[in-house]
């Protein structure tokens, strides 16, 4: 009912045709892949991980407000080696457990590295069965260290097949009913994003590295995101921009209005360890848009819309 109010508010608002088009691709996809829920067996089956891995963390740079927003927690070996040679030990049999570890090790880090802001977990969406029943540990991790539930944000990415069954939206409805965030990981790299926007409506956006990259000297990028800006604003929810890689689409980036950014060009994911973004960066693009802070985030309400949260 969600997609189709949707559908009709796009068409009201007389709103791009591309996105439109989309919109209803995506529709269809999604009546294409409807099934039954599975039962939820996987919580009192927690397979041991035969394998160890550890955390880096990249920043979250809120313009807006001048100060790191959070961290975003990436898989590494335990000598910080890249994620695949994690990942890729990760098999249907034991993606419960690692899903469940990696949390709790992304909370525990967080918590023993003195993390101020939030943090952002990568999310298995297939991993979880049942929403109550599997957030248990997570929310055991984060009272045992007093990590507040409020600063924890789950990114959600379909690279991996999600049913359509509405079980991610109980997910994220629950979520949320508990403080914490979620937001949609990789927006813009295929249909995929528009998928879960529709399914999901999540509190953030992260926008892909594909749609960032030479943005600044790319119309067609740029008129994209531009949409994309008026998208987050009506929804509303937060856009973010990852894959930020040189001080020109950065700018290009405020120009737009876009002032919550993540990439190399601030910092590096740092291993086991919350790096700040580059001082020098920052002074130059605060120098270049000193009207950036106090700008309200694209967090809220603003133009009236029929669509609704
Ligand atoms: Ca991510």
């Amino acid at each position: 009912m969600f997609a189709l109010r949707l559908v009709q508010g796009q068409l009201h608002k007389g709103h791009d045709p591309i996105l439109l088009f989309l919109t209803l691709t995506n529709l269809w996809m999604t009546s294409m892949n409807s099934g039954p829920a599975p039962g939820c067996n996987r919580c009192r089956d927690i397979a041991a991980l035969d394998f160890s891995f550890s955390m880096a963390f990249q920043p979250i740079y809120d313009f807006a407000a001048a100060d790191v927003w959070g961290w975003e927690a990436l898989v590494r070996g335990v000598n910080g080696e890249g994620a695949f040679s994690v990942l890729s030990k990760v098999t249907d049999e034991n993606r419960y457990a690692f899903d469940q570890q990696c949390r709790i090790r992304a909370i525990e880090l967080a918590h023993s590295l003195g993390m101020p802001g939030r943090l952002s977990i990568n999310f298995l969406p297939n991993a979880v069965y049942e929403p109550k029943a599997c957030i248990r540990a997570t929310v055991e991790a984060a009272a045992r260290v007093g990590f507040p539930l409020e600063r924890l944000q789950f990114e959600i990415t379909e690279v991996e097949e999600v049913r359509a069954d509405g079980h991610l939206r109980r997910i994220v409805d629950e979520y949320r009913a508990m403080g914490m965030g979620t937001a949609v990981d990789d927006f813009g790299a295929g249909y995929a994003g528009l998928n879960l926007l529709i399914r999901l409506q999540p509190d953030v956006l992260k926008l892909d590295m594909d749609l960032i990259r030479n943005i600044d000297k790319d119309r067609v990028r740029r008129i994209i995101v531009a949409h994309m800006v008026s998208l987050a604003r009506e929804l509303p929810c937060t856009l973010i921009a990852e894959g930020v890689e040189t001080l020109e689409e950065a700018r290009c980036l405020l120009d737009l209005g876009i002032t919550l950014h993540q990439g190399y060009l601030y910092a590096r994911p740092a291993f086991e360890a919350i790096p700040r973004p580059d001082p020098t960066v920052l002074a130059e693009l605060l120098g270049a848009f000193p009207d950036v802070i106090g700008l309200r985030a694209l967090t809220s309400a603003g133009l009236g819309t029929d669509i609704g949260k």
